[in-house]
């Protein structure tokens, strides 16, 4: 961005440039911006009303805890929800140690300051392992925790939300999330991904309903917000994430967007267009999954026994 570049709004020098909107703006006219945009998202898809209880996942990073800060802003009753998954516990696996420690103390240290309220479910005291732990005594995930770290993060997640008689659940999905799943969704053709994904997904038995608000924004954007609302959050990324294909796939679209502005922007909110156009609706019939309810949890799940989760942690 050149040095004498002046905000939009006002005649003040722009500290970003936006090039997918043309839009470059103040530290004041930009934190504005993020929070009004967040506000339209989240009437434009219905996401929740003013008087509905929101649980906000938060993992540390700059993400959630924005979302929690502008939900906040906007007046609605948002509380958060972090999950200890005892990543530091592991260190022959991850070599790293501290990760979740560090992403728990900066939740704390952000719910405390504002005098909001964070329930913290720390994982292996509650169901006797670390996430890592369970990877490696079930063999799920190919030598990588994250397959039963989504698994267990959606169970824990719903369970929590439905306990705290929550209505919505919200995570901090940026655009770039979005647009690396979609990308990964295509290249596969997993056309039942492509069905799902979508920034609302209705409540169904024993699941809660989940909205992303953020799924509009850049993750510089994001980072940008945070930094300018003095917001600390863990830098690290996970120690698992190394080498994940969404990590490439974010290198590639970010690739298409240096050399085509908005390229990230069209790919994601094209297809959320194209959805509304019923692009992607499926035949009437023969395409429903089968639908059971987990008799150990009561959450919804497509074996006709216990869930995934269930049958993993042995309850
Ligand atoms: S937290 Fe969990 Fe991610 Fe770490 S173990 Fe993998 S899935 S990389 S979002
Ligand atoms: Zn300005
Ligand atoms: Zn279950």
């Amino acid at each position: 961005m050149s040095n004498q570049q002046k905000c939009r709004k006002c005649e003040q020098k722009a500290i970003i440039n936006m090039r997918q909107h043309k839009l470059p703006l103040c530290k004041g006219h930009f934190t504005e911006w993020v929070v009004e945009q967040t506000r339209r998202t989240i009437e434009k898809y219905k996401m929740f009303r003013p008087e509905d209880r929101i649980l906000v996942a938060v993992s540390g990073g700059k993400d959630s805890l924005a979302l929690w800060d502008i939900l906040q802003q906007l007046g609605y009753h948002a509380d958060g929800l972090y999950i200890g998954l005892g990543i530091d516990d592991t260190p022959d696996i991850s070599g790293e140690i501290g990760y979740s420690d560090e992403s728990r103390q900066l939740s704390e240290d952000f719910a405390q300051s504002r005098g909001l309220k964070l329930t913290v479910v720390d994982f292996p005291a509650q169901y006797g392992e670390t996430i890592p732990e369970i990877a490696l005594r079930t063999r799920r995930g190919h030598g990588k925790p994250c397959s039963v770290c989504g698994l267990s993060k959606r169970h824990v997640m719903n369970r929590v939300a439905r306990e705290g008689g929550y209505d919505v659940l919200a995570t901090g999905h940026n655009l770039d999330d979005e647009a690396a799943t979609l990308f990964g969704n295509t290249l596969n053709w997993l056309d039942n991904y492509l069905l799902k994904q979508s920034p609302v997904l209705e409540a169904s038995p024993g699941l809660v309903r989940k909205v992303k608000p953020l799924m509009r924004f850049y993750e510089r954007e994001m980072a940008a917000y945070a930094l300018l609302r003095g917001i600390e959050y863990i830098q690290e990324e996970c120690p698992f994430s190394a080498g994940a294909s969404s990590i490439r796939h974010k290198e590639i679209l970010n690739q298409l967007e240096a050399d085509s502005p908005g390229a990230k922007q069209y790919f994601y909110l094209g297809f959320l267009k194209a959805k509304e156009r019923d692009f992607f609706n499926p035949p009437e019939e023969g395409n429903h999954d089968p639908q059971n309810i987990c008799p150990s949890c009561g959450q919804m799940t497509h074996s006709p026994r216990e869930c995934a989760f269930c049958r993993m942690v042995g309850h």
